[in-house]
């Protein structure tokens, strides 16, 4: 979404994580997606190419925030609610958790705090979408399709309508293209 944003034309190479290519693990051996290859320079972690991306262009001022608010969103984001997330997507790996018990957790740790955040403002940081918006979403978007129902269900007004607006723009919609399987 941020390549897109900054109005940066790259060629998509879609790969089948089961069958990584060659060409793939030898630029970013740690075999992760995505990963963005300009020249020389190989940027293989999401954070470090919206960065990039935003650095080459950035048309709404996606970046004018407070770095430290957007720090503390991101950290725990990726740290514990990445732990909290995969916890509740996949039970069978953590039998002794209670998936209720997870949700809880999640809900005190990052969907409460976002939804004070959102009851402010139409945007985590405020009246604008930043980055930080963008950063988030697909974690809470995964974390609202592990159980739809009860998603809906949980007293997050806010984060839900938030939630919303993120997957009805036209950029989200853009960039969530089907493309056909790169081979080496
Ligand atoms: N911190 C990395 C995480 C990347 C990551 O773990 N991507 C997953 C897919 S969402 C992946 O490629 N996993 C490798 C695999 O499943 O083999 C980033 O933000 O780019």
């Amino acid at each position: 979404m941020a390549l897109k944003y900054a109005g940066i034309q790259v060629e998509h190479r879609e790969i089948e994580l089961r069958n990584k290519p060659q060409s793939m693990l030898q630029i970013s051996p740690k075999g992760t997606v995505p990963v963005l290859c300009i020249n020389d320079l190989v940027l293989d972690q999401s954070l470090d190419i919206m960065r990039w991306a935003l650095q080459q262009s950035d048309p709404h001022g996606w970046t004018d925030i407070d770095e430290s608010i957007a720090k503390a969103w991101i950290e725990k984001n990726d740290g514990p609610f990445k732990i909290l997330l995969d916890q509740y997507k996949y039970p069978n790996r953590f039998l002794e958790l209670e998936p209720e018990a997870v949700l809880d957790e999640a809900l005190q740790l990052m969907l409460f705090p976002m939804e004070q955040a959102l009851q402010q403002s139409q945007y985590l940081l405020g009246s604008r979408l930043t980055w930080v918006d963008i950063a988030i979403f697909p974690f809470i978007r995964q974390f609202s399709m592990v159980n739809p129902n009860r998603f809906e269900k949980l007293p997050i007004p806010a984060v839900k309508r938030w939630l919303t607006e993120r997957l009805e723009s036209e950029l989200f919609d853009s960039v969530m293209q089907k493309h056909p399987i790169w081979k080496d």
